[in-house]
């Protein structure tokens, strides 16, 4: 697939608590960040997203159940655990959007609340690649947003990562019903 500047790569919640060691670790969730280190080198436009919590977010549990509504606290702004992964190349031009800060309010899209897809629309992009964590929740929510909001939509699958094996294949499902095209980062450049 050949990449312009009407192109964006949208990288989701790449961040410590989603890797190993973290709050909510993604299994091998810190593996995309060499994949996607690779990947941006194509893109004029960068964006880079953050799961970004107030310390009472109201998806956070005492007895998570690792489900929607029910999570360990993560994510905590400012602290070590909401710091992109260290294996990220992270540019300082990029755009960055912080999300789920309202603390009575689960934002797992990148275009919840962020004004995102007015952003891109500035830019004059037209096509959004989406990779990160977790391809069953932020990333899945922020792919059906970018349909949504009126972009073409690439899912590039060995860029992400899910927390479970069941939601992960749901969410694959959903997103192709949706319309979401499914590529793999060696047909990117
Ligand atoms: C996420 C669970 C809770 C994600 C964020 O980034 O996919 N998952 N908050
Ligand atoms: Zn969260």
């Amino acid at each position: 697939m050949k990449i312009d500047e009407s192109d964006a790569l949208i990288i989701v919640d790449v961040q410590n608590d989603f890797c190993q060691g973290g709050a909510l670790p993604v299994p091998r969730g810190e593996q995309v960040a060499r994949v996607i280190n690779r990947l941006m080198i194509h893109f004029d436009h960068l964006v880079f997203s953050r799961d970004w919590h107030p310390q009472d977010h109201c998806s956070f549990s005492d007895a998570p159940e690792y489900r929607d509504g029910s999570w360990p606290v993560h994510c905590v702004e400012d602290s070590p655990g909401a710091e992109f992964h260290g294996d990220l190349r992270v540019p300082l031009d990029a755009c960055f959007v912080n999300k789920g800060t309202d603390p009575d309010v689960e934002a797992y899209s990148a275009f919840d609340g962020t004004g995102l897809a007015a952003e891109l629309r500035r830019r004059g992009v037209q096509r959004v690649f989406v990779a990160g964590l977790a391809t069953d929740y932020c990333v899945k929510s922020t792919a059906l947003d970018a349909v949504r909001a009126g972009f073409e939509t690439v899912l590039v699958e060995d860029a992400c990562r899910g927390v479970a094996p069941e939601t992960t294949a749901a969410a694959l499902e959903t997103l192709n019903e949706a319309g979401v095209r499914m590529c793999r980062s060696s047909e990117v450049g």
